[in-house]
C-alpha cells in the first residue's frame, strides 16, 4: 500500500485550487472538471466520489513542447534507458526518437501486424532486465489463418537499435477471430517480473459474453512470466475449463495499465457513459457485459442498466461521458513533486491527460492537463527528469513533452 500512502499527502496540496493556469475552463474550487451531461442519468454511482471527483488544479503554470511529428497513428511510448524513446505506429513500425525529436527508421525484424479497424503494432515496453538483455516486449493485432487476434512478442534490441533479434512470440490471445475492435492491448511489468496484458472483448454481439468465460482470453487481464511461461501462483490455475494466464475477467476494452509496487490498475474503454478504472486484483471480475456504466452506443440500455451485483467489482472511478482512455502511468516524478502516486490518462476522445489523485484507494482529485493539445492523446509517460511525455494518434502523431513552462 505504498502507492496509497503517497497519494494521501498530495491531495491537500492539490485541492486549493489556483486560477486556470494550464488551458481549463475556469470553475469554482473543487467543481468536478466535467460539466457534461451525463449518458445515463438515472444510474447512480455506487459510492460518493466514484464520478465526478472534484476538481484539483496544479498551481505551477505547464506548458507542452513538439518534439517530433510527422508519425502515423503511434500507439504505444516506451523510455530506454538512455532518455530516447520507443514508439510504436500502428501501421507496423516500431521508431526509436531522441529526446531531440531524431525519428529512427523503422526498427526491423517485427512480424506481420492486421491492420483491420483498430488492429497494428499496439503497445511496447522495455523487459525487466532491459540493461542487460536489451530484450523489448510488443503488443499486435496477429494475422492468422480465419481472422486475427491479439498476440504478445518479444525480441533483443541489437545493440545499434536498427533491429529485433531472436523474436518469439509469448503469448497468443485465443480464440482467432475476424473482427477489427478491441484488441486491448497494454503491456506492463510488475516488480516481481510478471507480465501484465490487457485484452479486449472483441466488441461484436458474438464474442461479448466471452468477457465472462474463463475458457477465453477475450476481455481478460493476463499474467504472464517474461518467457511466456504461466505463474503457478495465478488465480485459475488447476481450475478445470480455465485459462491458467487470466488474472481478472469481465473487462470490455483495456487499452492502459499502470503498476505501483504490487498493486495493478487497469483503464478500460466503456461502452457510451462507461469509461472505468479499475484496480485490477487477482480473480476478480469486472463485470463487462453484465454489470456496466452508461448505455450502448446506439443507444440502448446494457442489461436493463445494471450498475451492481453480487460477485462483480466496482471500478474505482468511472467518466459518464466517456473521455475514451488509451495509456495511463504513475506518477513519480521529481518535476512535480505534488502528483507523486496520481495516475495520467491519456485521453483520446477529450484529447487531454488526465491527472487523477488518489487516496484510500479513492479518486479524490480529476485535473484535464494538456487541454490546449488539441489532438487525441494516445500513451503517456514519465522522462528522468519527472516532465510528462505524450504521443498524439493522429495521421500525423507527436510525440510531446509536458513540462513547467519557462
Ligand atoms: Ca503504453
Ligand atoms: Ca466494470
Amino acid at each position: 500500500m505504498r502507492l496509497l500512502a503517497l497519494a494521501a499527502t498530495v491531495s491537500a496540496v492539490t485541492l486549493a485550487a489556483a486560477c486556470g493556469a494550464n488551458g481549463q475552463d475556469a470553475a469554482r474550487p473543487g467543481d468536478p472538471v466535467e460539466t457534461r451531461a451525463a449518458n445515463a442519468p438515472d444510474q447512480q454511482p455506487a459510492f460518493a466520489g466514484q464520478t465526478r471527483a472534484p476538481g484539483v488544479r496544479t498551481e505551477v503554470a505547464l506548458a507542452h513542447t513538439v518534439v517530433a511529428s510527422g508519425l502515423e497513428e503511434p500507439w504505444g511510448l516506451a523510455l530506454l534507458p538512455d532518455g530516447r524513446w520507443l514508439v510504436t505506429e500502428r501501421p507496423g513500425r516500431l521508431r526509436i526518437i531522441t529526446a531531440e525529436g531524431a525519428i529512427s527508421e523503422p526498427v526491423a525484424g517485427l512480424p506481420a501486424v492486421d491492420t483491420q479497424g483498430q488492429g497494428g503494432l499496439l503497445d511496447v515496453v522495455t523487459g525487466p532486465s532491459f540493461g542487460q538483455d536489451r530484450m523489448i516486449y510488443w503488443s499486435y493485432a496477429e494475422p492468422r489463418e480465419g481472422g486475427n487476434g491479439t498476440a504478445v512478442a518479444r525480441g533483443r534490441l541489437s545493440d545499434d537499435g536498427m533491429r529485433v533479434e531472436s523474436v518469439e512470440v509469448i503469448f497468443r490471445a485465443t480464440p482467432t477471430y475476424a473482427g477489427r475492435l478491441h484488441y486491448g492491448s497494454s503491456l506492463a511489468f510488475a516488480s516481481d517480473g510478471k507480465l501484465f496484458i490487457t485484452l479486449g472483448e472483441r466488441s461484436d454481439a458474438p464474442m461479448r459474453p466471452q468477457a465472462q468465460d474463463l475458457a477465453s482470453h477475450m476481455g481478460k487481464t493476463i499474467r504472464i512470466n517474461a518467457d511466456g511461461s504461466i505463474p503457478s501462483d495465478n488465480p485459475f490455475v488447476g481450475r478445470a475449463g480455465a485459462l491458467p494466464e487470466i488474472w481478472s475477467l469481465g473487462h470490455r476494452n483495456v487499452q492502459g495499465v499502470a503498476i505501483a509496487g504490487d498493486e495493478v490498475w487497469t483503464i478500460e474503454h466503456g461502452t457510451r457513459g462507461g469509461d472505468e478504472l479499475n484496480f485490477d486484483r487477482a480473480g476478480l471480475n469486472y463485470g463487462w457485459p453484465d454489470v456496466a456504466y452508461g448505455i450502448e452506443y446506439r443507444g440502448a440500455p446494457i442489461n436493463a442498466g445494471v450498475t451492481a451485483r453480487e460477485g462483480t467489482t466496482q471500478p474505482v472511478y468511472y467518466w459518464d461521458p466517456v473521455i475514451a482512455p488509451g495509456g495511463m502511468t504513475f506518477y513519480e516524478g521529481a518535476m512535480f513533486p505534488g502528483w507523486r502516486g496520481n495516475l495520467l490518462v491519456a485521453s483520446l476522445k477529450e484529447k487531454h491527460i488526465a491527472r487523477l489523485v488518489l487516496e484510500n484507494g479513492e479518486v479524490v482529485g480529476e485535473e484535464r492537463l494538456m487541454t490546449d493539445i488539441g489532438e487525441r492523446v494516445r500513451d503517456v509517460a514519465v522522462a528522468a527528469d519527472g516532465a510528462v511525455w505524450a504521443i498524439t494518434d493522429e495521421t500525423n502523431g507527436k510525440l510531446v513533452r509536458l513540462a513547467v513552462a519557462n
